[in-house]
């Protein structure tokens, strides 16, 4: 076996996003495109030679092949020993798991998240680091910087490496470890959450469905759900992960998630209803007919936090993104604890963990999570709803309901444009920026503007500071609607637009959001000009 330096020429398009490197799967086909990208990891982190990566994917197409180049890459990098999930699965919650564990140097973890997959869907790649969590930007920005200059990439010439047992095996000096995919992983969510308790709950008549939206979820959520935690055969539903998700977009909404929300909104609904993403990071929660907005339930979760094993000495603080609403800081101050608001992005709450700084964190787009990884974590979540229930003994929707009752309700909505020509999104956005000044002050209806920024976040820990994370139209009430334009798409530029207003009075808390919300709507459609300059007249999705 021999280490082969072959010659490359740089791609102009491997900036990182929100979350790694994401393109259609015949761009990450095309001659040395993977190749390039994990070069210019290794060169950019230069690992100690001997070091241990940790590798795992979602099982969407493209995955293992993907691993087998990885892993002779990392081999011919002077990696002493890699820990692969089996089949070359591990959820990004799971990987952040095993990096953290066993104390590993970092990890690459293959996916596209809640992206449609299969040969014409997407592919991803993003480099986690030794806390378990995604790069910081600095670190993306390395990677990025080296892919515009590479020449060459190291790879092994061996046989591919079977991943379907568990095991060592060795690839010229590097050994390769095929780890259970689920163990590590259903042992953490053991220690924090009392399974004695969630299982006398779901064995008691409690009933609950959870959707792995044939992702990378379901052996997990079989396990724990069903295996561990005792809930009825066939509470986990689409549980067989597959290379297209069965052609469906592995999107925990309520749009995507239909075979879940039409079972949870029917005749003789469970109690519970939970749905997580593509990687197994994002969760959806529902009630019987009752949706709970990610804001809510971050909110929610940290109002109960001491309720829960793990949790019972409180938490140090909590973040949000900026466009989440902000539900969580109005618990955050009744508890006395500091709330953080960072930029979209799991990547921004890494140092914040790790400072001690915050427990938990939270994003709207269906993103939960605390410091026991450092990575989203949709069963956890899941797992953290049913600790609740099991404790308080009250349905979902009664919970939060008590829960708006006791703090308002922060009514809240996202409006997604996908695939709008990047000259028209961009155009929407400048045309916001040049309208800052004479927006200010201005009143429409029973709104004032009160201030429009372009959000910047200086790091609390590293003073890093990114710019332009989103616009944001500020109203004297506290109500905002935010402008940001997506880093996770494959197809030219989405735009979002979020919405947040809140409200004190319990007797408009039954308010559907959309109703809620109206007069807001067509504020931000007035003043983005959005549909005049994509001639768009709904949004994609609205969540
Ligand atoms: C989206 C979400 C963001 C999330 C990111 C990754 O990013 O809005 O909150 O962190 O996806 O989630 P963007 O840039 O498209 O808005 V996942 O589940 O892809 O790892
Ligand atoms: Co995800």
């Amino acid at each position: 076996m021999s280490i082969r330096t072959v010659t490359t020429q740089p791609f102009s398009d491997q900036k990182p996003g929100t979350s790694g490197l994401r393109k259609k799967v015949p761009t990450f086909q095309k001659q040395h495109y993977l190749e390039n990208f994990v070069q210019s990891i290794f060169d950019s982190i230069s690992p100690p030679s001997g070091a241990t990566l940790v590798v795992g994917g979602d099982g969407r197409f493209f995955n293992r092949e993907a691993i087998q180049t990885i892993l002779k890459m990392a081999a011919a990098n002077g990696f002493g020993q890699v820990l692969v999930g089996r089949g070359g699965i591990l959820s990004t919650p799971a990987a952040s798991c095993v990096i953290r564990k066993y104390k590993t140097y970092g990890g690459i973890i293959l996916s596209a998240s809640h992206n449609p997959g299969g040969p014409d869907g997407d592919f991803g790649i993003k480099y986690n680091g030794s806390n378990g969590g995604p790069a910081t930007e600095t670190v993306t920005e390395a990677i990025f910087a080296k892919s515009k200059v590479i020449t060459t990439y190291r790879i092994l010439e061996a046989a591919d490496v079977s991943l379907d047992q568990l095991g060592e095996t060795t690839l010229g000096n590097m050994k390769v470890k095929v780890i259970d995919s689920v163990s590590d992983y259903a042992e953490l969510m053991e220690s924090l959450f009392d399974f004695a308790a969630i299982r006398a709950l779901l064995t008691g008549g409690f009933k609950i469905k959870f959707d792995a939206m044939h992702a990378v979820n379901g052996p997990y959520a079989k396990e724990i759900l069903e295996g561990r935690l005792g809930a009825a055969a066939g509470s986990v539903m689409n549980a067989v992960p597959l290379e297209d998700f069965g052609g469906g977009h592995p999107d925990p909404n309520l749009t995507y998630a239909h075979d879940l929300v039409d079972i949870v909104y029917g005749k003789d609904a469970p109690d519970f209803g939970a749905a997580s993403d593509g990687d197994g990071d994002r969760n959806m929660i529902l009630g019987k007919r009752f949706f709970v907005t990610p804001s809510d339930s971050l909110a929610v979760i940290a109002a109960n936090a001491t309720l829960v094993r793990g949790y019972t000495k409180g938490i140090a603080g909590v973040a949000r993104s900026m466009p989440t609403s902000a539900a969580a800081d109005r618990v955050a101050k009744a508890l006395n604890i500091p709330c953080y608001e960072t930029p979209t992005g799991w990547k921004f709450f890494g140092n914040l963990m790790d400072a001690g700084k915050v427990t938990l964190c939270g994003e709207e787009s269906f993103g939960t999570g605390s410091d026991h990884v450092r990575e989203k974590d949709g069963l956890w979540a899941v797992l953290f709803w049913l600790n609740i229930l099991a404790v308080r003994k009250q349905s979902v929707e009664s919970i939060v309901r008590e829960h708006w009752a006791k703090y308002g309700r922060n009514f809240y909505s996202r409006y997604d444009y996908e695939g709008l020509p990047t000259e028209e999104a961009n155009g929407v956005m400048t045309h916001l920026r040049d309208s800052f000044a004479s927006l200010t002050d201005k009143q429409f209806g029973k709104y004032t503007v009160a201030t429009c920024d372009d959000f910047s976040y200086t790091d609390p820990v590293d003073a890093s500071v990114s710019k332009n994370q989103g616009i944001r139209i500020l109203f004297s009430d506290g109500s905002r609607i935010i402008f940001r334009l997506s880093g996770t798409g494959t197809e030219g530029a989405t735009l979002r637009v979020y919405l947040e207003a809140y409200e004190a009075d319990v007797a408009r808390h039954h308010l559907d959001a959309q109703d809620a919300l109206k007069d807001l709507i067509q504020i931000g459609l007035n003043i983005s000009e959005l549909i005049v300059r994509t001639g768009r007249q709904q949004p994609t999705v609205i969540t």
